[in-house]
């Protein structure tokens, strides 16, 4: 188990991520190596007290654990698969954005090589790293997150999801998911009162006691998920449907655009064909979880 802000750690990849990571790991106290493709990026970094590896496998031997957060795990694969560094019980915490299946297939390429491997996503900006706003989320065998996890901890708030080394890329599009719609129900609400000469500013309040009243929700409608049972406590899908038949009128008739709450009304109308329209809102997991090709 590594303890101590004198535990070694090396960096991979020095672009705006891996240099905030690099100034985390450094204001904690570790020693911390650095190798980047474009030499000229780790200058600064050694400056203010990194220690500069002449190559990508001199920096993978630097230390027991390495963070690697390149572009794609394309970069990451050229990378490693070229690299003459000594893998053997070494630990990679690979940080670079990427799909559930690109996480496992690492995984597995990295296992194969001697290495320990977790895979990581970032819910956060440069700026934020070292503080705990920063969540960055792991995945991967337990004992390898424990045991680096106080090293990590210098990144700011780190959080376990489990062993499936997918997770991390998982919750990672799931919190985008979650993201972006809030955002775009916001600019729908937004466009929509523009036209009668409503500032996004005076909205915002509104729109966001709107979206804090929907987070209470989550708790009650991820069980009825869970159990598969929708039974109508508050409101009915075919009551809602109504509502959502007035935000495309209203929005047709403001000339604001329609695309998107005509998309969700209409997998809520499949799901009235289907026989759900006397059960609540969450019944649309249903639509949700499966492709459509058309
Ligand atoms: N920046 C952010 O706000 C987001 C927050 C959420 C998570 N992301 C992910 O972090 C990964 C790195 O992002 P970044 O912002 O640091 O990206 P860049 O500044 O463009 O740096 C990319 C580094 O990757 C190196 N690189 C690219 N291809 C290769 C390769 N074939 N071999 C070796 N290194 C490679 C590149 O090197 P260079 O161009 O400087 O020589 C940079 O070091 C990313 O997955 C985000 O989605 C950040």
């Amino acid at each position: 188990m590594n303890s101590g802000t004198d535990t070694p750690v090396t960096v991979v990849g020095l672009g705006l991520m891996g240099r905030a990571l690099t100034r985390a790991f450094l204001r904690a106290g570790h020693p911390t190596t650095v190798w980047n493709r474009t030499a000229s990026k780790a200058d600064r970094l050694v400056a203010e007290g990194a220690r500069p590896a002449p190559t990508a496998g001199d920096a993978l031997g630097a230390s027991p654990l390495t963070i690697i957060c390149l572009t794609d795990y394309q970069a990451v694969h050229e990378l490693l698969g070229t690299s003459d560094g000594e893998l053997d019980g070494r630990t990679l915490v690979n940080l670079t954005s990427g799909t559930s299946a690109q996480a496992r297939e690492t995984a597995r390429w990295a296992e194969r090589r001697g290495a320990r491997y977790l895979d990581g996503a970032i819910m956060a900006v440069p700026p934020a790293i070292g503080t705990a706003d920063a969540v960055i989320l792991h995945s991967g065998p337990q004992r390898d997150f424990e045991a680096h996890k106080s090293t990590l901890d210098a990144l700011g708030t780190v959080t376990y999801l489990g062993a499936d080394h997918g997770l991390a890329s998982l919750y990672d599009v799931a919190g985008l998911a979650m993201m972006w719609s809030v955002l775009n129900a916001w600019l729908q609400g937004t466009a929509l009162l523009r036209t009668a000469g409503v500032d996004a500013a005076t909205y915002a309040p509104f729109a966001r006691q709107i979206a804090a009243v929907v987070a209470e929700w989550l708790p009650g409608y991820a069980e009825q998920i869970d159990s598969g049972s929708f039974p109508a406590e508050v409101s009915a899908l075919e009551t809602d449907v109504r509502a959502m038949a007035h935000l495309i009128e209203e929005s047709e008739a403001a000339g604001v655009n329609a695309e998107l709450p005509k998309l969700i009304k209409a997998m809520a109308d499949r799901s009235i064909v289907a026989g759900h329209g006397g059960e609540q809102y969450p019944v649309l997991i249903e639509e949700f979880g499966r492709a459509r090709d058309d």
